[in-house]
């Protein structure tokens, strides 16, 4: 039996990044990515390899400094006696102060929590690199764009966002995807979501948005969750939200994997090159893996059965040597005067350029190669600022993006405990620092000389500034004139249109989604007057959207008032920003194109006698092509084969469930009979077929799928039977089937499936 770990033939592996064995030694077949494990000068500690002479801590990354040697010591340095008894006044008398190993070791575990994120508290993160396809130098200076050959270090979290460090993963949630470039001339930090666009204009209104979507303060109810009535009673006041409403009620807030998910810059950048010519920019990330989804119910499965559903997934696949990848996209924009294209305020991230009015072209791409060693110093400390910027990429004026650039820096002081967080090994840049800067809590570096300010003589003048010329980072000259005010733009009032452009651009499965999102959690409202107004604002973006809503909530027919954009629900005033677009294709993310199936988890089902033989040559085709197959067991341990070696059995119906798969397969051998009998066997297979998911079977796993109403005849869409055997056919059917995510064409249920097909189930 192969589980899709180490055992990978190396001819078959996908791409240059999966190294022999499935793991991936860095360094191993790509000068330019051994060049990043290599001290680097000014931080020869940042990356070194422990070469296994800790038997706990073979192969991880550390610091030189970080617990070495094989005897237990206290925290500076003192081997301990003994780690089980406290130093006591005879055996059974009170406990000594005395007791330094005690205090030190407690004194320690008190003060191992430090405050958790106050948004996106729940993360996971992971190691990669990111090079880029050509030189970007006729649009930037910024070294780790304009140069094909640079291969740049990075480290990505993603996270939720209103859920604390331990809720539930699956929630309904936008997610972050935060990525930190350590580029030779500092480190450059992309902090984005996987949603294009934001909730509101301007920075101000954070604080409220966010003390409105968090849990409601007298009770601290309900985590992780948008469905109750302070976050509804501030969206549904602010108009300005209802674009992102749309996509945060869409399948994007349900992503089937962090692996499998677009990231977005969201604001406009502005890219500078040599020549100090400026272009405007947005950011985006394309997974190679497409962009999937969960249903709402496996995602509140989920919550209980596996609450680190996500963070598995990604350790997983990555720990495989199944390394996931993302291409660098860039749209771009002529540097206007007004900063407007076609219509569209680029400095309003509640809006988005459309892909069809302004084509991503993909320049680079980012690979995630190496799982975190240790997820406190890693993951929890890593601090990323969107005013980290390198020469060639600047802010822009968007007032969201400005109060980010304060934000970020200031959040950093109470939750990694003073000014010093940039050194933290995490955060340190692989580029030389000469800051000027000293003291202060945390500071670990001894940093010798006595100049610390700037002109001095008795330093030889050094550290020196550097011009564009030299690196430095000289902003591009701009004329900014206007009266103080308290105020916003003009060019921002159209608040519906795009709104209604995401709705049209859906398919009907995703609006279907939608319309379950919104009647969800408009249904969990305890104020009627807050439902009512939402709803009645969904008029402004469709109709038809409004009416449905209405109706899951048993609202009176006609409770909305006519849009008031014309009464067609378009929702699109005549000089709207996406004029001219009706629907934007890219929006949606139900292509019907198969994708690589990498990391995709098939579960077996089987029982003693089962053709051991047959799930053998099962998961070695399904493992190599890039998926994982595990056998769930009528028991855990080794199953009885049919004929002669037993099969081992690393899940069983106790601790697996169907929604954490993506397809099932019923295992043929005499064994498969009991599984008739057992119900959670038929639960399985139902709930999978339910979800629109793959279901196989084979030999006699036909007769036990058939018995649960699913085989007889073709089986209908995402149904693939085999013959007596494991075949090559049955693998290639089995993998192109479970490459197409869903089978979104398959009726409900196998009984709607069988009336359809004018048989009695
Ligand atoms: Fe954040 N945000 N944010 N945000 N954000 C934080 O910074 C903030 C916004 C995003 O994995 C905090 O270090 C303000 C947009 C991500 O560590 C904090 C505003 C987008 C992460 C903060 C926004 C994001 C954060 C909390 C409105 C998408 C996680 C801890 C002006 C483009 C980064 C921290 C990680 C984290 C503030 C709006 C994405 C408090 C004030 C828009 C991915 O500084």
């Amino acid at each position: 039996m192969t589980n899709g770990k180490n055992d990978k033939p190396e001819s078959q592996k996908p791409e240059e990044s999966r190294a022999a064995n499935g793991r991936h030694e860095l360094g191993s077949d790509d000068p330019a990515v051994d060049a990043l494990v290599k001290p680097s000068p000014g931080y020869p500690d940042v990356l070194v390899k422990t070469d296994g002479e800790h038997p706990a801590r073979d192969g991880a990354y550390m610091p030189p400094f970080a617990q070495q040697g094989d005897r237990l010591t206290t925290t500076w340095g003192t081997p301990v006696d003994g780690t089980d008894d406290s130093v006591k006044v005879g055996r059974r008398g009170p406990t000594m102060l005395d007791d330094f190993h005690l205090r030190d070791k407690i004194m320690h575990f008190d003060h191992e929590r430090i405050p958790e994120r106050v948004v996106h508290a729940r993360g996971v993160g992971a190691h990669g690199h990111f090079r880029p396809y050509r030189s970007l130098a006729d649009l930037t200076c910024a070294e780790f764009l304009a140069d094909p050959d640079v291969v740049t270090p990075v480290f990505v979290r993603f996270s939720t966002v209103l859920g604390s460090r331990g809720a539930a993963e699956t929630a309904r949630e936008v997610r972050g995807f935060a990525t930190k470039f350590y580029t030779s001339a500092g480190n450059f930090d992309l902090v984005g979501n996987n949603i294009p666009v934001f909730f509101i204009h301007d920075g101000i209104k954070f604080p409220d948005l966010i003390h409105a979507a968090k849990p409601e303060p007298h009770r601290e109810i309900p985590q992780a969750a948008t469905a109750h009535d302070t976050f509804w009673d501030f969206v549904s006041l602010l108009p300005e939200s209802t674009h992102m409403l749309l996509w945060s009620m869409s399948d994007r807030a349900l992503p089937r994997s962090y692996r499998m998910m677009e990231g977005f810059g969201v604001h406009t950048f502005r890219l500078v090159n040599a020549a100090g010519e400026s272009r405007l920019a947005k950011f985006h990330w394309k997974p190679l893996l497409g962009t999937h989804s969960l249903l709402w119910e496996e995602c509140q499965k989920l919550g209980g059965v596996d609450p680190d559903f996500l963070r598995r997934d990604l350790y997983d696949a990555i720990d495989a040597g199944v390394f996931p990848e993302w291409e660098l996209g860039l749209q771009l924009f002529p540097d206007t005067e007004d900063q407007m294209f076609e219509g569209i305020d680029l400095l309003d991230s509640t809006k988005l350029v459309p892909e069809e009015l302004a084509p991503v072209e993909r320049v680079g791409r980012l690979v995630l190669d190496r799982n975190v060693n240790d997820y406190f110093a890693e993951t929890e400390q890593v601090a990323y600022c969107t005013a980290h910027l390198v020469t060639g990429i600047e802010a822009t004026d968007d007032p969201l993006l400005q109060a980010r650039n304060f934000s970020y820096l200031d959040t950093q002081i109470t939750r990694l405990g003073g000014p010093n967080f940039e050194s933290l090994p995490i955060n340190r840049p692989r580029s030389a620092v000469n800051s000027m800067t000293q003291d202060g809590f945390g500071q670990s570096a001894i940093l010798g000389g006595r100049v610390r300010y700037s002109p001095n003589s008795l330093g030889g003048g050094c550290p020196f500034t550097a011009g564009l010329a030299d690196g430095g980072f000289e902003r591009v000259p701009r004329m900014v004139s206007g009266e103080v005010i308290r105020g916003r733009a003009e060019t921002s009032p159209d608040y519906f249109s795009q709104a209604t452009l995401f709705w049209r651009s859906m398919t009907p499965v995703e609006q279907d989604h939608i319309v379950g999102a919104f009647s969800f959690e408009l249904g969990k409202l305890e104020v009627a007057h807050v439902r009512e107004r939402m709803v009645r604002n969904l008029a402004e973006v469709d109709a038809v959207l409004c009416q449905r809503v209405a109706a899951a909530l048993g609202m009176p027919a006609g409770i909305a008032p006519a849009p008031s954009n014309g009464g067609d629900g378009a929702g699109a005033s005549s000089n709207g920003p996406s004029e001219g677009i009706d629907v934007s294709p890219a929006l949606s993310q139900i292509t019907g194109e198969p994708g690589p199936v990498d990391g995709r988890l098939i579960a077996v089902l089987a029982a003693d006698g089962v053709d051991a033989a047959g799930v053998a040559i099962l998961a070695a085709g399904a493992t190599a092509a890039g998926a994982r197959v595990q056998v769930v067991g009528t028991h855990l341990g080794l199953l009885q084969g049919e004929s002669g070696a037993p099969l081992p059995a690393p899940k069983a119906f106790l601790t697996a469930q169907s929604v954490e798969f993506d397809a099932v397969v019923i295992a043929g051998g005499v064994g498969a009979g009991e599984l008739v009998a057992e119900p959670y066997a038929s639960m399985f297979v139902h709930e999978a077929y339910r979800h629109h998911k793959t279901v196989a079977a084979w030999g006699q796993g036909r007769d036990t799928l058939a018995s649960f109403g699913i085989d007889d005849g073709d089986g209908g869409p995402g149904v693939v039977l085999g013959g007596d055997e494991v075949d090559n056919d049955l693998v290639s059917r089995l993998l192109e089937a479970l490459a197409l995510h869903r089978h979104w064409d398959r009726p409900a249920s196998p009984a709607v499936a069988a009336s359809l097909a004018g048989r009695s189930a």
